[in-house]
This record gives C-alpha cells, sequence and structure tokens, in this order.
C-alpha cells in the first residue's frame, strides 16, 4: 500500500504536469485547423454571394445591399460584412464591422497571419475576398466571423486532455503497481530462495513459486556461491569451532532451525527401579547411551526407547512420556512396552544372538531363529508407529541407533516419507562373505537402506557395508560419493567416528589424582605405591577380557619381578545375563581370574579383582584416575570408549594406554601401545613397556591422546551428522523444487 501510494501520486503528478504543458500546443494546433475552415468557409460566402452582391451593385440599390448584408449576418457566426468598391472611401458595411477595418489598410489582412482581430466579444476572423465577374466593378468583399466558438473549444478540449491524462495516469498506475508487487514478491521469494539455497525453477504443479527464467543464470551462480561458502564455513566450523554443547545447540538453532528431533535406541538413557517403597533412577553402562545423552540435553528432542525399568510404568504420562534428567528435564523419553516374548525374540535372541556376533567375527557362532525374526520385524514396526505418532512434523530429523533396529529406517520411510533418518550402527559390519551367514540379509540391508545417512565408526566399515551391498542386492553402488540407491532412494554411507563428552563433567575428575590413587588402593588392600592395571567393560566375550587376563599370567611368567608387585582391577558390569554365551562367558572370566590369583597370590597382593558389579561413571572414573595402566583388548569393537574416557580422566598426563588394534579407537589414538589382544606375548611385553614407561614419554602419549579426543569429541560426531542432514535436506528441497538433480 506504502508502495503503490509512493508510487502512483508522483506518477499522477507528472501527468498532469504533461496535461497543462501539451494544452497550449492542442490550442495552437485547433486553432490552425479552426482559421483554415473559416478561410474556406469565406472564400465560399463570398462565392456565394458574388453573383447576387453584383446584381444589387448593378443596380445601385445601397438599401438593398445593406439588407441583403443584414439577412446574412443573421448567422451566429457571421459577425460582419463590408465592401470596399475601391482602396480608398469607405467600405459599404454592417454596422458590427470594427472600425480596424478600412478599405485603404485591406492588405494588412490579407497577409497569412493577420486573420485574426482580438475583440472584446472574444477573437474575429478576418478574411478579404476579391470580386472577380467582369461585369461589376472591381472591389474586395469583407467577411468577419466570431471565432469566441474557439475559445470555449479550447477551454473544453484542455477539460478533457486534463482528464484523459489523470484517467491514463490512473490506468497506468494500477497496471505498473500490479506488475511492480508481482515481480517485487517474485524476487523477493527468488533472493529468499537462493539464500536457502533453493532453485527459483520449479516445476509446473509443484505448488511453489511461480518459474522466473530470469533468474536462471544469477541462481546458478548465486547458489554457487552460497555452497562454496557454506563449505569454506563448514571446513573452518570442522577446524576452529571448540565443540560443545552450546556449539551443538546453535548448530541445531541455526542449521536445522530448532527442526524437530528424534532418537530411537533399545536402551533408555534413564531406567526407573523400584527398590522396595523407594523409585530408583538408573543410567545405564553403555556407550551408546553415554554418546547420544549430552545430544538430547542440547536440542530438546525426544528419545523413544524399550521401557525396561520395574518402576518404568509408574512414572510415565498417558501418553508413556517421562521428562528427563529427573534434577533438570531438558527433553523427554517416550517408552515402547515390549512383551516378554517380544523382548526374547527381538533383543536376545535376532539382535544379541545372531547381529551381534554376526557382525563382532569374536568366534562365537551367531543363532539364527525363524521365531526370533518374526518378532525383530514386529518390534521395529512397533519403534516405527512410534515415531510416527512422536513426530510433531511430517519431515523430523529421526537418528536411529543401531542393530537392534535394522528394519526400523525403511519402517519410517514408509510411515514419514520426508523425514530425514541418519542410522548409525555402533557396532563393525563384517566382509561380505560373513554378513551373508544371515539368513534375512537382504532384508537387513534393505531396511537400513531406507535410511538417508548410514554411519559407522571407521571407513573400513563402510567399505565394508557398501561391498555387502554390492554383493547381495540390485543397487546402484557409487564409490566416489558413497552413496547407495536402492528402490529409488538414495543412502549416504559415512564415516563419524564416535566419542565422549569433552571436557568430561567436573564431578567426574573433581578427586584428584592422590586421591583416586590412595582410595582405589585402600579399597582392594593394596600398598600405596603398588602397580594398578584397569580395565572397565560390560562382561562380554567381545572385549577380550579372556584374552586380557591370559596377557596378564604371561606377564608374570615372563616377568616375575611384578608378582606381588602388580594388580589388574578389572571392572565387569553384568550384561545380557539372559544369554547362555554370556552366563559361560561370566563363567570362564570368573574361573580364570581364580585360577590366576591361586598361581600367583601366594607373594602378597592377587594379579586379579574382579569386580562384576555396576559401578557407577563418577567410581569408574576415580579407578581411571587411580591406575597406572589401562587395558583395552577388544577382539573386535566398533570405536570402544572406555580408551577414550580413560584418556579424558587423566588431566595429570601420566598412565598408559594399550590399546586392541581391532577397535575402532586405535585409528584415531596411535600413541597408545597398540596391541594384537590374540598374541598373549606381545600384550605380555606391552603391560612390562606401560608398567616401566618414563614419566616424560607417558605424558607425551597422553598429551597428544588428550588433544585428539579434545577435537574429536562427541558434539562433533553428533555435529557433523546433523550439519550433513542439514544440508542434505537442503538439497533435498532444491531438488524437489527444481525437479532436477543437478544444480
Ligand atoms: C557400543 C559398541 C562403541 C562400562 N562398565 C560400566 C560402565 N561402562 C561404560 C563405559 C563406556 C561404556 O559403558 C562402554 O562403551 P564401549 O564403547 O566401550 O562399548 P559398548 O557398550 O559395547 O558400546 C562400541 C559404542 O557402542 C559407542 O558407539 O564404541 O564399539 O560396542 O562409557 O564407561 N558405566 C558405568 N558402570 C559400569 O559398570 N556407569
Amino acid at each position: 500500500m506504502r508502495l503503490s501510494l509512493r508510487f502512483v501520486l508522483p506518477l499522477m503528478l507528472v501527468l498532469a504536469g504533461i496535461a497543462w504543458a501539451v494544452a497550449p500546443l492542442v490550442d495552437r494546433l485547433t486553432l490552425s485547423w479552426f482559421v483554415r475552415d473559416l478561410d474556406a468557409r469565406s472564400s465560399l460566402l463570398a462565392s456565394a454571394m458574388q453573383e447576387p452582391l453584383q446584381e444589387q451593385l448593378a443596380a445601385g440599390k445601397k438599401a438593398k445591399i445593406m439588407e441583403f448584408f443584414n439577412r446574412i449576418t443573421r448567422d451566429e457566426r457571421l459577425f460582419a460584412i463590408g465592401y470596399c468598391a475601391a482602396p480608398t472611401g469607405t467600405a459599404l458595411a454592417t454596422r458590427s464591422l470594427p472600425a480596424e477595418i478600412r478599405c485603404a489598410e485591406l492588405e494588412r489582412w490579407e497577409r497569412p497571419r493577420n486573420h485574426l482581430l482580438p475583440s472584446d466579444q472574444g477573437p474575429l476572423h478576418v478574411s478579404v475576398q476579391p470580386m472577380v465577374s467582369e461585369a461589376a466593378p472591381a472591389g474586395r468583399l469583407v467577411l468577419v466571423q466570431d471565432m469566441s466558438f474557439v475559445t470555449r473549444r479550447s477551454e473544453e478540449t484542455k477539460q478533457y486532455l486534463f482528464y484523459l491524462f489523470m484517467g491514463l495516469a490512473a490506468v497506468v498506475s494500477l497496471i505498473t503497481v500490479i506488475i511492480a508487487q508481482l515481480s517485487w514478491r517474485g524476487w523477493i521469494a527468488g533472493m529468499r530462495a537462493l539464500l536457502h539455497g533453493e532453485g527459483l525453477l520449479r516445476q509446473p504443479g509443484s505448488g511453489a513459486a511461480p518459474n522466473l527464467p530470469g533468474f536462471k543464470p544469477i541462481a546458478r551462480d548465486l547458489q554457487r556461491l552460497i555452497r562454496e561458502l557454506e563449505s569454506d564455513a563448514r571446513a573452518r566450523d570442522e577446524d576452529q569451532i571448540t565443540w560443545t554443547p552450546e556449539s551443538l545447540r546453535a548448530i541445531l538453532r541455526g542449521e536445522l532451525r530448532g527442526e524437530d528431533v528424534i532418537v530411537v535406541s533399545n536402551r533408555e538413557p534413564y531406567v526407573h527401579q523400584r527398590r522396595g517403597d523407594r523409585i530408583e533412577v538408573q543410567r545405564p553402562a553403555s556407550g551408546l547411551v553415554t554418546a547420544l545423552e549430552p545430544i538430547m540435553r542440547a536440542c530438546s528432542g525426544t528419545w523413544i526407547a524399550h521401557g525396561s525399568g520395574s518402576a518404568d510404568r509408574d512414572v510415565v504420562d498417558k501418553h508413556d512420556r517421562v521428562a528427563v534428567p529427573p534434577e533438570k528435564p531438558a527433553y523427554r523419553i517416550r517408552r515402547v512396552w515390549l512383551s516378554a516374548e517380544e523382548e526374547a525374540g527381538y533383543y536376545y535372541g535376532f539382535a544379541n544372538e545372531g547381529l551381534w556376533p554376526l557382525c563382532h567375527i569374536a568366534h562365537v557362532r551367531p543363532t539364527f531363529r525363524s521365531g526370533d525374526w518374526t518378532q525383530y520385524v514386529a518390534v521395529n514396526r512397533k519403534f516405527a508407529k512410534a515415531v510416527a505418532s512422536e513426530a510433531k512434523t511430517k519431515n523430523p530429523i529421526v537418528l536411529v541407533q543401531d542393530y537392534h533396529f535394522a528394519l526400523l529406517p525403511n519402517m519410517i520411510h514408509e510411515e514419514l516419507p520426508n523425514a530425514t533418518v541418519i542410522t548409525f550402527w555402533h557396532i563393525p559390519w563384517p566382509n561380505p562373505e560373513s554378513f551373508a551367514i544371515c539368513p534375512w540379509r537382504d532384508e537387513v540391508l534393505a531396511g537400513l537402506l531406507g535410511s538417508s545417512i548410514l554411519g559407522f565408526h571407521t571407513q573400513f566399515h563402510c567399505n565394508n557395508f557398501v561391498d555387502t551391498v554390492d554383493r547381495f542386492l540390485e543397487a546402484r553402488v557409487d564409490r566416489e560419493s558413497f552413496t547407495v540407491s536402492f528402490g529409488g532412494k538414495l543412502t549416504a554411507v559415512r564415516r563419524y567416528p564416535i566419542s565422549i563428552a569433552w571436557p568430561p563433567e567436573a564431578e567426574m575428575v573433581q578427586k584428584s589424582v592422590p586421591d583416586c590413587r590412595s582410595s582405589v588402593r585402600r579399597l582392594s588392600d593394596l600398598p600405596p605405591e603398588h602397580k594398578l592395571g584397569v580395565g572397565v567393560d560390560r562382561l562380554d566375550y567381545t572385549k577380550g577380557i579372556v584374552e586380557r587376563f591370559r596377557a596378564i599370567e604371561r606377564l608374570l611368567e615372563l616377568n616375575p619381578e611384578w608378582v606381588g608387585r602388580f594388580t589388574f582391577v578389572q571392572v565387569a558390569a553384568p550384561t545380557r545375563a539372559g544369554i547362555e554365551e554370556y552366563q559361560h562367558h561370566e563363567a570362564q572370566v570368573r574361573a580364570m581370574a581364580t585360577r590366576i590369583n591361586g598361581r600367583f597370590a601366594r607373594r602378597g597382593p592377587p594379579p586379579i579383582v574382579l569386580k562384576v558389579e555396576h559401578h557407577e561413571p563418577r567410581d569408574v572414573y576415580e579407578y581411571f584416575r587411580a591406575a597406572d595402566v589401562c587395558f583395552v583388548s577388544s577382539l573386535h569393537d566398533g570405536m570402544n570408549l572406555v580408551a577414550k574416557e580413560f584418556v579424558a580422566a587423566r588431566d595429570d598426563e601420566r598412565g598408559v594406554l594399550i590399546l586392541s588394534q581391532f577397535t575402532g579407537a586405535a585409528r584415531e589414538l596411535p600413541e597408545a601401545v597398540i596391541v594384537n589382544p590374540y598374541d598373549a606375548d606381545q600384550c605380555a611385553a606391552a603391560l612390562h613397556l606401560a608398567l616401566t614407561m618414563p614419566a616424560d614419554e607417558q605424558r607425551d602419549r597422553m598429551r597428544l591422546m588428550r588433544g585428539l579426543v579434545a577435537e574429536f569429541n562427541v558434539f562433533r560426531w553428533a555435529g557433523r551428522m546433523l550439519l550433513d542432514a542439514a544440508s542434505m535436506r537442503r538439497r533435498d528441497r532444491l531438488i524437489v523444487k527444481t525437479g532436477r538433480g543437478e544444480t
């Protein structure tokens, strides 16, 4: 409206000015037309009067002539008539003949420009017509015509002109304003779309903004520029950002503008357990929970998980939701209830007796049962429904966690086709031959390919996955962009090495290292300067606890000086106790510790202290801070967060990390002492090296490792996935709007 007024008013003023400027020109033009008409009329009148006038003149009847003249001048336009017989003398004329017209000066009125004579009544047109008859005496007829009608018409013309221009101004303004509005909106929409990295050229019927071919060239340039700026900014981000919950939150705000974020995992981050009359809140021992909890706190989303605690149902609302963390709620858990049969088939059966050993290749045979598979499919479907009901928008970002939900990505894609599903596979992916063991391998692969992004810890696992797809599915694999196209859906396979929160929570490192050293030693009845090794794991056969104990035994055999001077504390959190293989494993570990202690404990404190129980994170950190060496001997591990936690705990830059070469962490922490856990002699040598390593070398190694974990922390892991999801969503929007894959 303001734009219209700003534009229309000046336009109308300009056109009115033009009308006033043009009016005199029009006046002059019409006057010349009228004069020409009056000239012609005079000459017509003169020739009509010639004959009767000559007859009267010949008869010498002056009175008759005057009567004749008076009769003719009754015509309202004919003002006066005069007749000059000779160039001298007075004219025979009507009384109305102006005094300025004299027979002696008639030549004056014969000049083309002097036809007009001003008078009180308005301008008069004077025409001198010669009498041509031979019979009559020569003479000239003077015809004076009234031109006041010309003035009247000129006024009318001016008025018409004024109204015409005003009308024209109004129409032109209206059309201009409409066009301006449309173009302005188009430009604004175009620029907005460009700045969002979107296209301006949309498919007809897409329901989107109008096609603006004029934008085509600048649209491409701008998009290229924006992409370059984005990737520059991304590179700067990657290098310069100190990744913290705040920077992650800023990314969520900036890149995802508060979009709907949902996490799905089997394990819940908070478990409510009944202890007599009280309800206790537990935080489970899981790398996955350790990694995702800070992200959910940062983005206030919804975490959908299996409600496994004995008091879980007592604390949820009618939608099965509970706000967490209990002390300061920041996000909500939506609990999904599973029957004992469902849990047995989906969790213990297909996931943990099938997929877990299949992917770890830790020499435990996978067990696949069709009944387990049926439950696995049904539970994945149940979670897909929960995602659909928790989604606040049609296109949420869903972070699907781990091997419990291989089918979920495709099921979410069916329920919410516009959702961006980021699936993270926390465990290794084996080679195609090993994976082929799974009777439902094609279904598992197809399920995972419902993801927009599929993440693994290492490039090696990405390669294995892509090779497996290439081998078994009719899919298009692009090894340059590392994408798989299957069933019309594109999945990017990416490496996102997981990590831990940095810096660690203040509470974890509050107690000083000397205090931790003395209290842990006191607790285990060890002398103050006793050398201490530590291992912290779920009691899982993939963690190589048996191999670790074998290495300790070998150390004591090869370097007996450590007998009675070195003890290894193994914190082993009970896990999957319902599975027979885990029961065997626990029994084996216990028996081994007993046997080795029996062999070497006679000469002082036991070489192994086995603590098969859940510990609070603070206690775990106390062990890390108290130890001289931390031994991670996984037989195969996606990443292994324990290695990174040990590094994070050692702000004194002391302590040595011995790390299995079969962990993802070994690729990021080469300053650790890297070992093959199957080689007991090598591991024993590594233990000896660690226990005798000079403080300087410990510091140098630890400093480098701490630098890496600080930089590549869990916020970066999540941030990179979310940034990739954000740019993928922008690209998808662009493709939908332009209908083109290439931009
Ligand atoms: C999977 C992948 C990947 C252990 N005992 C206790 C306890 N823990 C904590 C540790 C650590 C976590 O559990 C274990 O994490 P890991 O990464 O070592 O192993 P998984 O649980 O097998 O995790 C693995 C991980 O997912 C993340 O992607 O790295 O490769 O297998 O945080 O400190 N915590 C408490 N009490 C214990 O007794 N509180």
